[in-house]
């Protein structure tokens, strides 16, 4: 969006009445935009909506299809990150000249202060999470927000230039953003997910790069040593770069080495951040996270003695490898984050002991080969549940695994491995699959689990 986009009085529809288009249409209505909002989902009342969001009530409402009259006289199109660019409506807006913005722009457009963005297929949460509580160890003002499940444009208007804001990008946001550039900027891996919204993994990668378009010279992104892909985009990228590596000495960067993390400031001096074992967080993947989370609150200027505090404090985010109970010596694990196949596998690489494992759920046209591998003998039955389920059995049974249970609901699922597994195992929610279709979004799948699992005897 231009930056001397005035939007007072003007018609903006905004596409998508979840969290992200109920924030959104806030935000428009406080800056003095009249509001249109088109969801496609049909089976929504208009009047129930209202209600619901008041935010709404006053505004024109269409849903299921708009036509090319609907179009007439709007200014901007705000899209929720969750519709896709390919569709007949965007392409119909386009032709249409109506410029068309994601809720992470417009909340760009009239957010103050510093910011701080992070993306990678894996490690978001728990980074944004864990940035966020390092810079509020030093500044006063600090917001976190984004893919994390707090809509940018529900605190944009809050901020001010003191504010410093830690913001969790998906590329599904990404693709919509255009004047979006935060001072510091991460890619944490890019392996393959949503295959299914990008198609393909160039593209995929492309967008998740995007992130720092707008960063000019003197924006820093800090990159993953250790991921081809940003590596070589590393190499040749328009913005300064600040690296990370779990496997290798940087001469500037962070990297782990003997179980302590380092950083090296590129001028000759080396200095000890934390031993991983003085953390609370698990597995390489986290000290990956936590040595870019370090990255990017040096670049925001916090002091290493503020960002240590907080690395030796900090907890494991809600649904990521998360220890719900023990229930007759078996221990569970809600890691219902694990929402592709790459998350899964950290989550299988993080059990010390056999385990009974819960996957499946909606199809994003990922494979499942590398999961079924990462059971190196450890997963001792997988329970299937949703879209997936078919698929998954049929890849476990090409690689040789044939101790598949399918089932209809997640409570199934889970008597299933409460009948059967015994005093030292495990078990663990590790879908590889995002839960749309069976429920309403990832962290409900979680509660879900959480709940069935302490009522059980
Ligand atoms: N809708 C349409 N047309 C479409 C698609 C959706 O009208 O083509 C409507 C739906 O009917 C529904 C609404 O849009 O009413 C839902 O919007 P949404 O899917 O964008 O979801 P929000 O509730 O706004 O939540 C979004 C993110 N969801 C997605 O990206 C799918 C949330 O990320 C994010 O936390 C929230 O904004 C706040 O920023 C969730 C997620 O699963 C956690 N993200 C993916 C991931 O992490 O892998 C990318």
């Amino acid at each position: 969006m231009n930056k001397e986009m005035d939007l007072r009085g003007k018609n903006v529809l905004v596409v998508g009445s979840g969290v992200s288009g109920v924030a959104a249409a806030g935000l428009l209505k406080e800056e003095g935009a009249s509001l249109v909002l088109f969801d496609s989902n049909r089976e929504l009342d208009t009047r129930a909506l209202a209600q619901k969001h008041p935010v709404f009530a006053g505004a024109r409402i269409i849903l299921g299809e708009m036509t090319e009259r609907d179009m007439e006289s709007i200014a901007l199109a705000v899209l929720s990150p969750g519709v896709p660019l390919e569709l007949p409506l965007v392409a119909a807006m386009r032709a249409k000249n109506i410029p068309i913005a994601g809720e992470i722009e417009l909340a760009y457009h009239y957010a103050k202060g510093r910011l701080a963005a992070i993306t990678g297929t894996n490690g978001k949460t728990t980074t944004t999470a864990l940035t966020g509580e390092i810079l509020a160890n030093y500044y006063k003002d600090v917001k976190v927000v984004g893919n994390i499940g707090i809509p940018y444009t529900s605190v944009a208007a809050e901020t001010t230039e003191d504010t410093v804001t830690v913001a969790e990008i998906s590329s599904f946001q990404l693709e919509t953003t255009e004047s979006f550039a935060p001072e510091v900027s991460a890619i944490l891996n890019i392996t393959p997910d949503h295959l299914n919204r990008h198609h393909t993994m160039e593209c995929y990668i492309q967008t998740k790069l995007s992130i720092t378009k707008s960063q000019g010279a003197k924006g820093v992104c800090v990159l993953n040593y250790e991921d081809e892909a940003l590596r070589a985009f590393g190499e040749r990228a328009n913005v300064q770069v600040l690296y990370f590596s779990s496997k290798r000495p940087l001469a500037h960067g962070l990297y782990l080495k003997d179980k302590e993390i380092f950083y090296a400031d590129g001028r000759g001096k080396t200095e000890k951040v934390v031993h991983v074992d003085e953390m609370n967080i698990l597995g390489l993947h986290n000290y990956e996270n936590a040595m870019a989370a370090t990255g990017i609150a040096l670049c925001m200027g916090v002091p290493m003695e503020k960002i240590v505090e907080v690395l030796k404090r900090f907890q494991a985010v809600e649904h990521r490898i998360e220890y719900v109970t023990e229930r007759n010596g078996v221990k569970y694990y809600n890691d219902s984050k694990g929402t592709n196949p790459d998350a899964a596998i950290k989550g299988i690489q993080a059990m010390t002991r056999p385990t009974y494992l819960i996957g499946g759920g909606y199809d994003k046209e990922s494979l499942y080969d590398e999961w079924i591998e990462s059971f190196d003998g450890k997963v001792k039955k997988l329970v299937l549940i949703g879209q997936t389920k078919e698929k998954i059995a049929a890849c476990a049974r090409a690689h040789g695994f044939f101790d598949v249970v399918l089932c209809e609901t997640l409570a199934e699922a889970i008597d299933v491995c409460h009948r059967n597994a015994k005093a030292g195992e495990a078990v663990l929610l590790s879908p590889a699959c995002a839960s749309w279709g069976m429920f309403k979004n990832y962290e409900e799948r979680g509660r879900m689990f959480k709940e069935y699992v302490r009522a059980l005897s």
